[in-house]
């Protein structure tokens, strides 16, 4: 495909002006007022009950990257995670960490821009990448893509797996076909998270899981997809198993439990949701 954020030229348009750089982390953060908040919103960011370990919670940031030659170039093996604006990519690596900032989350789609590198083990990432469908300026988008998303998603040596996120309650947009249909033929797998599950019914989720699955059966690479949830903390220790073996990782960090009855540390508040 060409690049996911310019295929449509009916990309949304942004109702807001555009968003604050703020130096921390290097990457996007909240305006100041709002982060403050929003901090005063979120729930402690250590666990209350510290024999529920997260899957991965030496969790760092590591750097943004704006230039693929900037790439850690100690990486053995990290993950992407890429999907529309606003489907809660951010939400899921601060889940899978178990913290509750470390990638900003925000009401403010096409707020990250670049490549947010965070270490999650010695030498092995998580990658949280722009999400598309969300065009302020589309020259610069398309530029974005041919020189840095395009080719860190083909040549990327030690990619080693793409998480795919979408809203539960509207997977598989058209350009979500064309992300997932352009990756295919690199033969690395895809991990495909329904977002948001706690927006849908039991009833719905099901449908909706087994709808992907049949839609995606002839994807042409590796391809699983779960239901996920970072209010509720569900599907985490399915994702993180799956995450864990791309990585190489063993598994004897990931005991936390799916948190669908008690949380010990949810990492999306009732507030911050949407
Ligand atoms: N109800 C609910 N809301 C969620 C969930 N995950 C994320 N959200 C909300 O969805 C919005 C977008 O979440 P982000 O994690 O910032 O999404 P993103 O994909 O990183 O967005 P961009 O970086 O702008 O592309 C925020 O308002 C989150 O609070 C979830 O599991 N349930
Ligand atoms: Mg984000």
């Amino acid at each position: 495909m060409s690049e996911p954020q310019t295929l449509k030229s009916g990309a949304k348009k942004p109702g807001k002006a555009a968003p604050k750089k703020a130096a921390t982390n290097g990457q996007a953060a909240p305006k100041r007022s709002s982060r403050a908040a929003a901090a005063a919103k979120t729930v402690p960011s250590a666990p209350r009950n510290p024999g529920h370990a997260h899957p991965f919670p030496r969790t760092e940031f590591l750097t943004t990257v704006a230039k693929l030659r900037d790439a850690p170039g100690d990486a053995v093996a990290e993950v992407a995670f890429v999907g529309r604006s606003n489907a809660g990519k951010s939400s899921a690596i601060n889940t899978l960490a178990g913290k509750t900032r470390l990638a900003y989350v925000s009401k403010t789609p096409g707020r990250t821009q670049h490549l947010n590198y965070f270490s999650v083990a010695p030498d092995r990432y998580f990658v949280d990448l722009p999400g598309y469908g969300f065009a302020k300026v589309p020259e610069d988008v398309r530029k974005q893509w041919d020189v840095l998303l395009g080719p860190y998603l083909q040549t990327r040596e030690q990619l080693k797996g793409l998480v795919v996120i979408m809203d539960s309650r509207r997977p598989l947009t058209e350009m979500d076909w064309q992300m997932l249909e352009w990756f295919a033929p690199t033969g690395r797998p895809v991990h495909v998270l329904l977002s948001k599950a706690d927006k849908l019914s039991r009833q719905e989720q099901t449908k909706t899981l087994r709808q992907v699955k049949s839609d995606l059966a002839d994807l042409g690479c590796p391809v699983s997809v779960q239901l996920f949830s970072s209010l509720k903390r569900s599907g985490v220790t399915e994702a993180a198993g799956v995450l864990k073996g791309w990585l190489g990782l063993c598994d004897n960090t990931a005991t936390d439990s799916d948190g669908d009855s008690a949380s010990p540390m949810p990492s999306l508040s009732e507030q911050d949701a949407e």
